[in-house]
């Protein structure tokens, strides 16, 4: 398989975590956004949308949209699981998965954040709060989801993970980035860090990827 990714990107670090636990070797292919590589032939030919990030298997299919990715990778590579076994466990981890990656990432992509520059002429600080805002709200939405609910566990359902803990991790990595306090979330924050504590997690994070820029990564 042909994975194109971008160490900064959330998507891409999603099915970089889901590609780790369940162990299965990836070619990547680096696509830098800042240099808009993902705008040229050569990427858009593989994903017109232009968006990272994409998987191509071995017989040339091309796979887009990181939760499509996902369920094409639980459907084929079942071990471990990374959806409950019962139907309404599996509508609860895909809701919780789908309000990161449905709702609140897809407000702070660079596209948004272009036209939020570039058309709407907002300025740095008005940028910075619209993905503080949205940020924020996504934070607000997870916590009473995970903290009152007895299906929650070590992870955002039972004691092992799943797709809402790799989507989770990804939004609160943008919060620590942005440094939202995290204390009014307590339950998403115990929940990053457990999920952080694993290899599988903390090898796909933005900072420890071979095109991570020397300075976003942690100091020795
Ligand atoms: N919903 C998509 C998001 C795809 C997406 O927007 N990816 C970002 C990086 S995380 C991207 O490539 N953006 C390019 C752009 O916005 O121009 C998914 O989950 O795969």
């Amino acid at each position: 398989m042909k994975f194109f990714s971008f160490w900064r990107s959330l998507a891409s670090f999603r099915v970089r975590i889901a590609l780790n636990l369940k162990k299965l070797p990836a070619e990547v292919v680096f696509v830098d956004l800042d240099a808009n590589a993902h705008r040229e032939a050569a990427y858009r030919d593989v994903n017109p949308q232009m968006a990272l990030p994409s998987l191509v298997l071995d017989d040339g299919t091309v796979l887009f949209q990181s939760l499509a990715i996902l369920e094409y990778l639980e459907e084929t590579h079942p071990a471990p699981p990374l959806l409950p076994a019962d139907a309404p466990g599996r509508a609860r981890v895909r809701g919780i998965a789908q309000i990161v990656a449905c709702e609140g990432h897809p407000l702070l992509v660079p596209r948004v954040r272009r036209y939020l520059d570039h058309e709407l002429n907002l300025r740095d600080t008005q940028q910075a709060a619209w993905r503080r805002h949205w940020t924020t709200e996504t934070l607000a939405a997870l916590e009473p989801i995970l903290a009152d609910n007895k299906a929650t566990g070590k992870f955002c359902h039972g004691d092992t993970p799943t797709f809402a803990d790799i989507c989770l991790v990804g939004h609160v990595s943008v919060a620590v980035m942005q440094q939202i306090d995290l204390a009014p979330y307590p339950t998403v924050k115990r929940i990053f860090e457990t999920a952080m504590a694993l290899p599988e997690f903390a090898k796909a994070h933005p900072s420890m990827q071979p095109d991570t820029p020397e300075a976003m990564r942690p100091k020795k």
